[in-house]
């Protein structure tokens, strides 16, 4: 899973990455991407390592990217977001301190990712127009048809400024759009990064989008924070009237709206979160341990978390009953842990 970091220069995607993952990127390699991964916060891990005094304890992770900053005049932006192609979701950092046009901006990044769309789409509709001229067996001519008319689709949607979303695609136009890899069609998120003396985190909400989480930070202040001691740190708070970002809130809203969510498996060897899509099902949770399970699924067991950590042992929850035996199509859960049944 790699969530990139995207925005112009100076926007504090470089001291968001610092923040994010602990590691501070390195200049010299500012023109390329640079990647750590940042550990998804598991509060109850804490209550399950007591009940079984796990050999190991794994945190699922998502891998964040920092890129180059994009240039106000928009010169080669294009070719910049380009490398973010390979990245499953977007966090937009857009600055609001003195100086910074946020409304200017949030125009500007816009036009950005649908021209570097656009030109995408655009080749794409020239080449199938160029195979489809050839002498092609039919149903590879209905085949470029199909992707043809679906680039036209993505193509107005560009144009009108309303990107296409999946839920307006059939599934083989989904699977075709997919392999574009557009920028317009990752999931996004925004994130504001304030002024270092910003105490009015919700005056930010005029800056969302529909549908586009929103989370105002003060980057700097929260690296500067990073570097004092506890009671440093309290006092400077108090006297600037000030509070400390939840870093673990923050992590959780990237990993939502990046679309995924984790599920657990726990035992005395280890106790593991692991990633899946959100409303992912038993088979879902399954494949992402290893296929086999997913081929050979027989049926999974679940228990609730909370339930385990107030019983206290396994025992004591079949004693009750709570351990539910599901499906494939079981839908997952948050707090679910899974045990696999496969052949
Ligand atoms: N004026 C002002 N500058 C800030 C504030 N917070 C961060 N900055 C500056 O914004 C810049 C952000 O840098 P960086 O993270 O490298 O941005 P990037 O180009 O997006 O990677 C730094 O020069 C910070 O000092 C603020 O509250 N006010
Ligand atoms: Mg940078």
């Amino acid at each position: 899973m790699k969530i990139g970091l995207v925005g112009y220069k100076g926007s504090g995607k470089s001291m968001l990455f610092q923040w994010l993952t602990g590691q501070k990127p390195d200049p010299a390699m500012a023109h390329s991407l640079q990647s750590a991964t940042v550990l998804i916060p598991e509060p109850r891990f804490q209550a399950l390592s007591e009940i079984y005094k796990p050999k190991k304890i794994t945190y699922a992770g998502i891998e964040i990217v920092d890129t180059p900053g994009l240039s106000r005049d928009q010169n080669g932006n294009a070719t910049r977001l380009g490398q973010l192609r390979e990245t499953d979701a977007l966090i937009w950092v857009v600055p609001v301190f003195e100086g910074s046009e946020p409304f200017k901006e949030i125009a500007a990044f816009n036009d950005d990712v649908v021209i570097a769309d656009l030109e995408i789409v655009l080749n794409r509709m020239e080449k199938v127009q160029e195979q489809n001229k050839r002498p092609v067996p039919k149903n590879e001519h209905e085949r470029l048809e199909i992707e043809y008319e679906t680039l036209k689709l993505l193509q107005e949607g560009l144009e009108s400024g309303k990107p296409i979303k999946d839920d307006q695609l059939t599934q083989e136009q989904q699977r075709l759009t997919r392999g574009f890899r557009l920028l317009s069609s990752k999931p996004r998120m925004l994130m504001i990064n304030t002024a270092d003396d910003e105490t009015d985190l919700n005056q930010y909400k005029k800056y969302a989008e529909s549908d586009v989480p929103l989370v105002a930070v003060s980057v700097r202040l929260e690296l500067e924070l990073e570097s004092m001691s506890a009671t440093d740190k309290d006092a400077f708070l108090d006297e600037m009237q000030l509070s400390a970002t939840d870093k673990n809130l923050v992590i959780k809203t990237i990993l939502d709206a990046s679309g995924q969510m984790t599920f657990m498996t726990a035992g005395e060897k280890e106790v593991r979160t692991w990633l899946i899509p959100k409303n992912g099902t038993a088979l879902d949770a399954a494949a992402a341990i290893h296929s086999d399970m997913a081929k050979g699924f027989i049926r999974a067991e679940v228990t609730k978390a909370d339930d385990l950590i107030r019983l206290g042992s396994e025992r004591a929850v079949k004693a009750e009953n709570l351990v539910r035996r599901e499906p494939k199509d079981y839908i997952v859960n948050d707090g679910d842990i899974f045990l696999f049944h496969f052949s």
